[in-house]
């Protein structure tokens, strides 16, 4: 207690937080309930994070909606009741509003305000952080809840500023209706937010011309109602699912099954893909090896690009759309008829990697090798600067004057202690960073383990009066090396993709994820703490130790 009235003294807040999504609005609670004082800052005039700037027409979630949210109050889960298999995004951001309500957490955020520089006053160990509304405030600790996917990438083609028509970017949708009707629509990019929005547009406008640099694998959502006593059943077992999911490797609780893909006849394999096609089931708990076994991969791929084929009429059209990389290793998508959507008038394709690369946007519309497409409007579905991106974009400065982005940099690539914190910025967390699980696990689960463990660290610091906690360099390049040898025993660094940087012109490449598992990550992250954090330095009043 003594030392908390210290504190006050020391410093505004014990904790700035940038970002009011879901790992914002839960680290703001979480520290909040252990009697400290948090601010959070985000550019919106909102919560929501990501789901405040993704409204673009079919924006969904990917996880199952009764995965998708907080399972560390009774209170929340059991007050809130999703109406479909996979949440519309204004379903998933009232869920976020409701949490910002039910918590009482507004009046701890600001927004409409970015954090432009973040630094590390070695001498006082206390983060002094400037916002773009002129106000500077101190923290002992400053937390990133931005996310994976929040600095949108418009690419750099020539000529936009030129276009008459409008634009837009999927990542940074208007809050005005956007109205296709009658318009001549095209679209760049086929990524999850392409495959989700270019069914909508289809549906009103005149012509739909949809621009493709790497055709995607995508299965069917199965999209439907939630029946009652489903739901009813996991609110009564919150606990069990609770534990479920953290337990499993993917945040969620599904079984993978034991068998390999080569275990199976082409009879049972065909049999089980078949049934999750149809029933808009998840392909990867079929087996065990879909990402790490070339051939078994294959047969997975194959069978899609045979769906492709039954399902798109037109045959030119067919072969544009199938992929021939690895079945997974850019993230997959689940969509609501997609592929059916190229069997309509008023839908074309435009292969822009090996038959006709843009060239420029022109007054009128885009310009490939082969000629002018006019365009009344153009939507950038062309994703983030993922992972790194948004936590380089402001000046985030730690010890001896160097950012973090320098720091990555200067080093041989990016590199984190646990995805969670970094040498020579102490007292600096990240949730659901780079070289965690993040992305390729149920995210909000994700953010339930990091959040909870950066609290358990910041209470261990409270308790026994440490000043200032900071990853080791050599826990960090041990970390990092992991995390490489675990990615390399998978298909993933296979295929470029924004999980490897590939879509980021000059990005340096590496894989930022850690692909053991949430479990297993949990584990990790569990024992660093219980020997009293293992690779970091911890730092008293009086002196460091390791
Ligand atoms: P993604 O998945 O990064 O998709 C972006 C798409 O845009 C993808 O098809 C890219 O092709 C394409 N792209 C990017 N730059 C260009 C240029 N310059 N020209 C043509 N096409 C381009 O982003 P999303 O927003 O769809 O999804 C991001 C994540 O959000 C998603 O995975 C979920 O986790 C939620 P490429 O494949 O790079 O050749």
């Amino acid at each position: 207690m003594n030392n908390k009235k210290q504190r006050d003294k020391k410093t505004d807040f014990d904790a700035v937080i940038t970002g009011a999504g879901f790992a914002g609005l839960y680290m703001l609670h979480s520290l909040r309930e252990q009697g400290l004082t948090a601010r959070v800052y985000d550019t919106a005039d909102n919560v929501g994070g990501v789901w405040y700037w993704n409204r673009y027409p079919g924006a969904h979630c990917d996880s199952e909606a009764v995965y998708y949210g907080f399972t560390f109050s009774e209170e929340l889960y059991k007050g809130w009741t999703w109406s479909k298999r996979y949440a519309p995004q204004p379903e998933i951001l009232d869920y976020l509003n409701y949490v910002a309500d039910t918590l009482d957490l507004r009046k701890d955020i600001k927004f409409n305000t970015r954090v432009n520089t973040a630094e590390f006053d070695e001498e006082k160990n206390i983060w002094r952080i400037e916002t773009s509304n002129g106000s500077v405030v101190t923290a002992k600790y400053f937390i990133s809840g931005v996310g994976c996917l929040s600095a949108s990438n418009v690419p750099n083609i020539k000529g936009l500023a030129e276009f008459k028509g409008e634009w837009y970017h999927t990542g940074r949708w208007p809050h005005t209706k956007v109205d296709f009707t009658g318009k001549r629509v095209g679209v760049i990019g086929t990524g999850s937010s392409g495959m989700q929005l270019i069914p909508e547009v289809a549906k009103t406008a005149d012509h739909l011309t949809v621009f493709q640099r790497t055709p995607q694998y995508t299965t069917p959502a199965g999209n439907r109602p939630l029946e009652k006593e489903y739901v009813d059943e996991l609110k009564a077992n919150l606990q069990q699912l609770r534990n479920d999911m953290l337990s499993s490797p993917s945040g969620q609780p599904f079984k993978r099954s034991p068998l390999s893909v080569l275990d199976d006849t082409p009879e049972a394999q065909n049999k089980k893909f078949e049934e999750a096609w149809e029933k808009g089931l998840p392909f990867f708990p079929l087996y065990n090896d879909i990402l790490t076994n070339e051939k078994s991969n294959e047969i997975v791929a194959e069978f899609v690009r045979k769906k492709i084929g039954e399902v798109v009429k037109d045959q030119d059209t067919a072969k544009k759309l199938m992929p021939n990389y690895y079945f997974g290793t850019k993230r997959p998508v689940r969509d609501s008829y997609y592929y059916e959507t190229f069997n309509r008038e008023n839908v074309s394709l435009v292969d822009v990697k090996y038959e006709e690369p843009i060239q420029e946007i022109t007054e009128n519309g885009v310009r490939t090798k082969k000629g002018e497409y006019e365009l009344d409007m153009i939507i950038f579905a062309t994703g983030y600067d993922a992972m790194t991106g948004s936590l380089i974009k402001f000046d985030l400065i730690g010890k001896d004057g160097i950012t973090l982005k320098e720091k990555w940099e200067n080093g041989a690539s990016v590199s984190t202690y646990l995805g969670i914190a970094h040498a020579g910025f102490p007292n600096f967390f990240t949730i659901t960073g780079p070289e965690s699980p993040s992305v390729i696990t149920n995210v909000p689960t994700a953010i339930e383990q990091h959040v909870e463990w950066i609290s358990k660290c910041i209470q261990y610091m409270e308790d026994n009066l440490i000043e200032a906690i900071e990853a080791d360099s050599e826990a960090e390049k041990g970390w990092s090396a992991h995390c490489r040898e675990m990615a390399e025993s998978t298909l993933y660094v296979k295929t470029e993709s924004w999980y490897t940087g590939a879509n980021i012109e000059g990005k340096p490449r590496g894989f930022l994820i850690y692909v053991g598992g949430l479990n297993n990550y949990k584990k990790i992250c569990d024992e660093v703490a219980e020997n009293g954090y293992k690779g970091f330095s911890i730092k008293t009043s009086s002196h460091t130790t390791v």
